[in-house]
């Protein structure tokens, strides 16, 4: 059957690290009693990062191996120590690999996250949770002391699908009936239909062929040329845009002229020039040229003729035969040799696009999206991936840190938005497993909790008979989450 394009597709589960939890720690001297806030912030989760990387030619790493997780964030400390960061996990994967997010229920693909093109390129597929903020940050003028910081983001995993298109390493290219399809056949797995007659070919066909030395690359079977096809003749440009992807050429010559009795170096000269015609880039492709059915009688001559003409161009040449094999194990090792080398030299031409930030951007307003329900009378559900994680984020055996989130409420517009979805004051509303009496939507702004840069804050002394219960500089605010 031969086959358009090759596909290898799997999914896999990333998840990146969770942030490491805000330390909530007072200062300490020894002429001071008790000193201000001082409790550093989390270290940030590490992101699972894809890269394209353009010496890969499969996704079989992630046939076996599905979980992938980056380096979760340590805590923050006392004296303003922050957390250090987790590392990145980077997958490797070939070029040409189409990533899609996959649907969380249902695993059916949701949306294409990025198609990676050019080598080096990276995408973010699973960024790590922030760091929690340390007690630092909690000051305001009238809250000196804030007993309270934040816990850690916690990563989300999702899964992924990864889908690699084969491109053609090398095209063969030549006038119809030179052997084109018969040379595919030979070579690889690929079984294209052969006819001696022309344009048997009219799509493309791909073949895998591994040299001896192991290594592979991907050989494209495509639609004879003739005079004119740079201006639409015979199969034209359908055929020559197939190749402008193609680092290699791979120029096959009918030894025997076929039934028109041509002479293989006009047909070496006249498809060169159609390249030429079609972009001038084309014909500057690296090229080699392969002098086919040459166990056919009296070819000879014309073997001599075209080897000269290929070596002033500067092309290898090969003498070979698809129906006695002859000549090709040489010219499978020089192509493999040359697809390997040109692999290497492949150049960025465009400035690498940062796909991560577009996929970043959709994800968060994905996420900030709040949905609220009504459960039963007076009761009401508010689910939302940026305002569960405030939840999550919270210490909950800590009264200020409630307190703190309920002003975070207000803020981001959540208590506005129950009140006219018809919420009433002392009416309950669920997130995740937490349960708040509602206050109506005005109650709350006073709450003085501006979050205050770090180094604007100036306390000394004793705040409150809180803080004096509670001298010991360090304590984590992550209950649980201790490393
Ligand atoms: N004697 C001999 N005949 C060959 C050789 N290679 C191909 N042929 C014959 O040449 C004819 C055309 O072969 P194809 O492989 O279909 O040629 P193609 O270049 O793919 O042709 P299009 O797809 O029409 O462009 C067939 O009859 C083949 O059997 C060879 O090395 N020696
Ligand atoms: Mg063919």
């Amino acid at each position: 059957m031969p086959t358009n394009t090759f596909t290898d597709l799997c999914r896999i589960n990333v998840k990146g690290g969770d942030g490491g939890a805000g330390c909530m720690s007072f200062r300490r001297e020894a002429h001071v009693p008790k000193g201000g806030p001082d409790g550093g912030d989390g270290g940030d989760g590490g992101s699972v990062v894809l890269e394209c990387d353009p010496q890969l030619s499969s996704l079989i790493d992630y046939r076996f191996k599905h979980h992938f997780k980056a380096e979760r964030g340590t805590h923050g400390r006392g004296a303003r120590r922050h957390g250090k960061d987790g590392s990145d996990t980077v997958l490797r994967v070939p070029l040409g690999t189409v990533v899609r997010e996959l649907d969380h229920e249902t695993l059916e693909p949701a949306f294409e996250i990025a198609d990676l093109t050019q080598p080096g390129q990276r995408v973010i597929v699973a960024p790590g949770g922030a760091g929690g903020k340390g007690n630092i940050h909690f000051v305001t003028s009238v809250r000196r002391a804030p007993a309270f910081a934040e816990k850690g983001e916690p990563a989300q995993d999702h899964w992924i699908e990864l889908e690699m298109k084969i491109m053609a390493d090398a095209a063969l290219v030549g006038m119809p009936s030179v052997g084109k399809s018969s040379l595919i056949a030979r070579l690889s797995a690929a079984r294209p239909k052969i006819a001696d007659y022309p344009f048997t070919t009219l799509v493309p066909n791909l073949g895998m062929v591994r040299a001896k030395t192991g290594e592979s690359f991907v050989v494209a079977d495509v639609p004879g040329l003739i005079e004119g096809a740079s201006e639409g003749r015979g199969l034209g440009h359908e055929f020559l845009r197939h190749i402008e992807r193609t680092a290699l050429i791979l120029h096959v010559v009918d030894m025997t002229g076929g039934y028109e009795g041509r002479d293989p170096v006009e047909d070496y000269e006249t498809i060169n020039a159609e390249l030429s015609a079609y972009a001038a880039e084309l014909a500057e492709r690296p090229q080699i040229v392969v002098a086919n059915k040459c166990d056919m009688p009296g070819v000879e001559e014309g073997v001599e003729r075209l080897r000269d003409v290929a070596e002033r161009d500067g092309h290898p040449f090969f003498a070979v035969s698809a129906v006695t094999g002859e000549g090709l194990e040489e010219l499978v090792l020089e192509t493999a040799r040359e697809v390997h080398e040109l692999r290497q030299t492949i150049e960025v031409d465009e400035p690498l696009v940062d796909v991560s930030a577009k996929v970043e951007q959709m994800r968060r307003r994905r996420d900030r999206a709040i949905d609220i329900r009504r459960e039963s009378k007076g009761v009401w559900r508010v689910s939302g991936g940026a305002i569960e994680r405030m939840v999550i984020q919270t210490d909950w055996d800590n009264d200020e840190a409630i307190a703190y989130l309920q002003h975070r409420f207000n803020r981001i517009g959540l208590d506005a938005r129950l009140s006219s979805e018809g919420c009433l004051p002392g009416d309950e509303v669920r997130i995740l497993g937490f349960a708040f009496s509602y206050e109506g939507a005005d109650a709350e702004e006073d709450v003085p909790y501006d979050e205050v840069e770090a180094v604007a804050f100036e306390v000394e002394g004793v705040e409150s008979a809180d803080d004096a219960a509670d001298p010991v500089g360090e304590r984590l605010a992550g209950t649980g989450e201790e490393e």
